[in-house]
């Protein structure tokens, strides 16, 4: 690999933040929000990496004027990470960025993504500062969440702990949330509740703090992504002949299962159908870009919860489900052919 100084000599290295948080916990939204806000005479530039094999954050994401960079299949810290620090350089010598953000898969132990950007690599090319992790505090009183070494982690890596989605908490969650926060060691630089990703733009200041380590080093070992139907080179091959355009693939690793979809132009969804299909369980996350006969619409749901919205457009279709139970992803690739509109003769 090219070594990043030659590539980028640069005076100042480039503040670059990590928002990690386990799957669905906001931290799209949160970077939206921040995007939102920034100087309008910065460079800022995103890099997002998705557990499953099409990824759809870099869809979420696209405003026009930020460089989004996605890496999909897998996650940052162990199958990825070629194709992460590919993506890191790609956008430090495309873009010249003056900040960088970066969103891990939900599904990413953040500890190796924190090596590489503090590593010899990126020394004087990246000033990486806290880790501001997002959490949902109703997962503290789920024990399959406490349980996650990934989960534990990344709450244990972060400098900054934010509870969100606070508007759906109750008392009791926020209490329970304040009370664990408090038992933190190391403490936190800053804890807080909020909702729709409302960070306070002045935690992007606040340094990495050098003393946190893993609870768990070794949870990141493995993450197997297999690609169903591809060729040799990984290129999206049709499934089945009278389905050209149709593209599916499945993921596995960190205790999950995924299944993911590309659509072609053609194909179309009856947004009815499509809303059933994508309610018949209580999938941990359903996320997605299709077209439908109405237009096209972004699907965002986390454990049952959410629904499609309008959407300006993409390039293809793409669909990712993910769930800490095995998927029976041929039932659900069928009931979504059904949901096709159908094509005119
Ligand atoms: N009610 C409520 N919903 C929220 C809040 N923040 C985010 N959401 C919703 O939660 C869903 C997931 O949000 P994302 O920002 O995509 O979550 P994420 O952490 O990036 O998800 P992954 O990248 O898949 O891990 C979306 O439907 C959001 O609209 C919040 O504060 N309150
Ligand atoms: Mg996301």
């Amino acid at each position: 690999m090219s070594d990043p100084h030659a590539l980028f000599s640069r005076p100042r290295p480039i503040p670059t933040h990590l928002i990690t948080g386990f799957l669905g916990v906001g931290k799209t939204t949160a970077i939206r929000r921040l995007l939102e806000r920034r100087p309008k005479d910065e460079r800022w530039a995103v890099l997002v990496n998705e557990f499953g094999e099409v990824g759809v954050d870099a869809e979420l994401l696209a405003d026009g004027e930020v460089a989004v960079r996605q890496v999909a299949g897998g996650c940052l810290c162990c199958v990825a990470s070629q194709a992460f620090t590919v993506g890191l350089n790609h956008i430090i010598r495309r873009e010249r960025p003056q900040r960088i953000l970066i969103e891990p898969t939900g599904l990413g132990h953040p500890a190796q993504v924190i090596e590489t950007l503090t590593g010899t690599l990126y020394a004087s090319v990246l000033e990486l500062h806290a880790t501001i992790t997002l959490m949902d505090a109703r997962h503290l009183a789920s024990a399959r969440h406490r349980a996650h070494e990934t989960w534990c982690d990344q709450i244990h890596l972060a400098d900054v702990l934010v509870a969100n989605k606070a508007d759906l908490y109750t008392e009791q969650d926020r209490e329970a949330f304040f009370e664990f926060a408090r038992a933190l060691d190391p403490p936190k630089l800053r804890t807080a509740l909020v909702s729709r990703g409302d960070l306070d733009p002045a935690w992007l200041d606040l340094p990495l703090s050098a003393a946190r380590r893993a609870l768990f080093p070794e949870a990141h070992a493995f993450l197997t992504a297999h690609r169903l139907k591809t060729s040799e080179s990984g290129d999206p091959q049709p499934l089945e002949t009278d389905r050209p355009e149709w593209w599916t693939a499945e993921s596995r690793g960190e205790g999950h299962f995924g299944r993911s979809w590309r659509f072609g132009p053609t194909v179309q969804f009856e947004p009815m159908r499509l809303d059933e299909t994508l309610r018949r369980d209580a999938w941990d996350r359903v996320k997605g870009v299709v077209a439908t006969s109405t237009g096209w619409v972004s699907i965002n749901r986390v454990a049952g919860v959410g629904g499609l919205e309008p959407h300006p457009g993409a390039a293809e279709g793409r669909l990712e489900i993910i769930d800490h139970r095995p998927l029976d992803g041929e039932v659900i690739d069928r009931e979504l052919l059904a949901a096709r509109r159908p094509v005119a003769p």
